[in-house]
């Protein structure tokens, strides 16, 4: 299953580049208007459910398929088209693909489709050589039988995979190494399902910790001594810093598909609870914070908050911890409802729901922390969430497809306090108001609309400490532009951007490079970039002196395999961004 999973996997760098380099060469007419190209290569990544067992019964209807190519196209269906059109295919941000809908349209007007894509943004599958013809054809035949469910996860399967390595009796009681662990940085090594810890100092890495397949993201425990990283496959690894030698003290399966975890940040419960939200099945599950222990899962199916019908399969996306009161904030994707899990008393589960906008995806917290700002990005919408009085403050309508990471606050000279999103669809930049207090006629509207290089953006960072605001552009198609990053100075908005040349810094000779994921150390005068090539080509780090904007640093190492995201201990602990 994991090479299968892999090779789906690296289809997402090089898809861009194929579906880049094929709509150079098609005619106008056939090229994507409303979805760009490097948005559509990173919706359709790959889903660890291709190799997952499902029920499947007979359609008579739809043309016959044999079991051996049922499972190709399942395969193909899950590597390729789950991201967009859902497990259960009742659409998500693509469209519905259910048999009623296919088999009316039929085999021939499927194939077409399928070959040379849609201007609302269905991918060239043929025309750009990622399908060829006989496979084109069995998904157009597979996309007219009923969708094979996957198998649910409960308590008994989330037990079933539950392991404490080191119980917490077992653990050092003080921290037994010489680390400055605030500024260790957890560095995500994409295809390698492991992560690399990385002493920020010295900039030497302390260990490389196995974790979940296609891990995704890290976060850290209010007291800053415990590390979790959530792979997409849904395991979840909690590494203790405090150890000789950090590494894995607990892990668990969540589900069958995640991207999302964080823990319990209220004062009188840190370290205390931890959660995570999968995908498949669409849950959350609150744990015990020094073990893992699963303790109650909720369930996100229900009515969409617009036109109020139901939805099988809502995806959790965002989660982050209420430093205001005992709460989760966990972003349910395609019903667009904000959830408030109240932790206070678990066996009677709080849970305040809040109408926001649908496709929630990443999102974070204003310079207060009492506000928390998220991207619903295939409705152009930032919802605004009031996490002190438990209330929604506002929907903001932004530019297209906006993807803040977890966003970046900064005082602005007009605005004040503004918090800022850049776009996957353009090269927006959209500054917020923050301070209804102090500056109420701009709080909750679009303060400044600045430009970076271009779309394909993910992620936007600052620091209380940094003049400097860095946007990274790494799905753009434009190797040069997808290799550097933009980086305003704050104070001086109008003098436009400087453009540093990271992957050219990197020295890495060959491969994509793309540049993702600008964050700081903990002082705040560093700042790191992944420099992201494919699994069999090197990648690096490089680190740029946040003053100077000179490069500081390049991190290279045969185990730095795609590195992506990273997160400091003490900015990611803290949310400092
Ligand atoms: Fe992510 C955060 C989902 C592809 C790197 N990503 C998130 C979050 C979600 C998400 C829901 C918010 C988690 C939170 O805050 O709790 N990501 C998805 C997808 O569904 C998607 C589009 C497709 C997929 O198949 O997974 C996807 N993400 C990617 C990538 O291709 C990236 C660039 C590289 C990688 O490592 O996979 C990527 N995502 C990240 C990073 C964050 C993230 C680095 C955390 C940002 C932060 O500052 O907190």
């Amino acid at each position: 299953m994991n090479d299968r999973i892999a090779t789906g996997l690296l289809a997402l760098l090089g898809l861009s580049l194929a579906v880049g380099s094929a709509l150079a060469q098609q005619p106008a007419q056939t090229q994507h208007k409303e979805i760009s190209p490097p948005e559509t290569a990173y919706q359709a990544g790959s889903s660890p459910l291709a190799g997952v067992d499902m029920y499947q019964d007979i359609n008579p209807k739809a043309p016959q398929m044999s079991k051996a190519e049922f499972d190709k196209a399942r395969q193909i269906y899950f590597e390729r088209c789950a991201g967009c059109h859902g497990v259960l295919r009742k659409g998500a941000t693509g469209k519905a693909l259910t048999p009623d809908i296919t088999i009316d349209k039929g085999s021939e007007y499927l194939k077409v489709f399928i070959k040379y894509g849609s201007p609302a943004g269905m991918p060239n599958w043929g025309t750009s050589g990622e399908l060829n013809d006989a496979e084109v054809d069995l998904m157009a035949r597979y996309v007219q039988q009923t969708p094979p469910q996957p198998p649910e996860f409960g308590m008994k399967e989330m037990k079933a995979t539950w392991k404490v390595i080191i119980p917490p009796g077992q653990r050092p009681t003080k921290k037994m190494n010489a680390y400055n662990l605030d500024n260790i940085f957890s560095t995500t090594l994409r295809d390698t399902g492991e992560v690399a810890l990385i002493d920020g100092d010295t900039k030497q890495i302390i260990n490389i910790v196995k974790t979940g397949y296609a891990v995704h993201i890290s976060r850290v425990s209010a007291s800053g001594r415990y590390l979790f990283v959530i792979g997409r496959d849904a395991k979840i690894n909690m590494i203790d810093l405090w150890m000789a030698k950090p590494d894995n003290v607990a892990e668990i399966k969540v589900g069958l598909e995640a991207r999302s975890v964080d823990t319990s940040k209220y004062k009188g419960y840190e370290d205390k609870y931890a959660i995570a939200g999968s995908y498949w099945p669409p849950q959350y599950v609150i744990m015990k914070g020094d073990t893992l222990e699963p303790l109650k899962i909720g369930a996100t199916r229900g009515m969409t908050v617009d036109t109020q019908e139901y939805h099988p399969e809502p995806r959790v996306a965002a989660i982050a911890a209420s430093h205001y009161k005992p709460e989760f904030i966990v972003n349910v994707k395609e019903t667009g409802k904000i959830l408030m899990v109240n932790y206070k008393d678990l066996d009677n589960l709080a849970v305040t729901e809040i109408p926001a906008a649908r496709f929630l995806h990443d999102g974070g917290w204003d310079s207060t922390h009492r506000y928390v700002l998220m991207a619903a990005n295939q409705s152009n919408k930032i919802a605004i969430v009031d996490a002190k009085e438990g209330k929604k403050v506002a929907i903001v309508e932004v530019d297209k497809i906006p993807h803040p990471g977890r966003g970046a606050n900064f005082i602005h000279p007009k605005c004040g306090p503004v918090w800022a999103t850049g776009h996957l669809g353009s090269e927006k930049v959209s500054l917020i108001g923050t301070d209804p207090a102090r500056h109420k006629d701009h709080a909750w509207k679009v303060c400044e609309t600045i430009d970076g290089q271009g779309g394909g953006n993910l992620f936007i960072k600052t620091h209380p400490k940094s003049a400097h605001l860095y946007i990274d552009t790494p799905l753009h198609p434009d190797p040069k532009v997808s290799g550097s990053v933009a980086v305003y100075d704050i104070k001086n908005l109008k003098a436009g951007f400087k453009v540093l040349p990271i992957a050219e810094w990197s020295g890495v000779a060959e491969g994509a490079k793309r540049v993702v994921q600008p964050e700081y150390n903990k002082a705040g005068d560093e700042v790191w970039f992944s420099v992201w090539s494919a699994k069999n080509q090197e990648s690096a780090l490089v680190i740029v002196d946040d003053k100077t904007l000179k490069l500081k640093a390049v991190i290279k190492d045969p185990r730095l395999i795609t590195p992506t995201g990273h997160f400091n201990v003490y900015n990611t602990q803290h949310d400092v961004y």
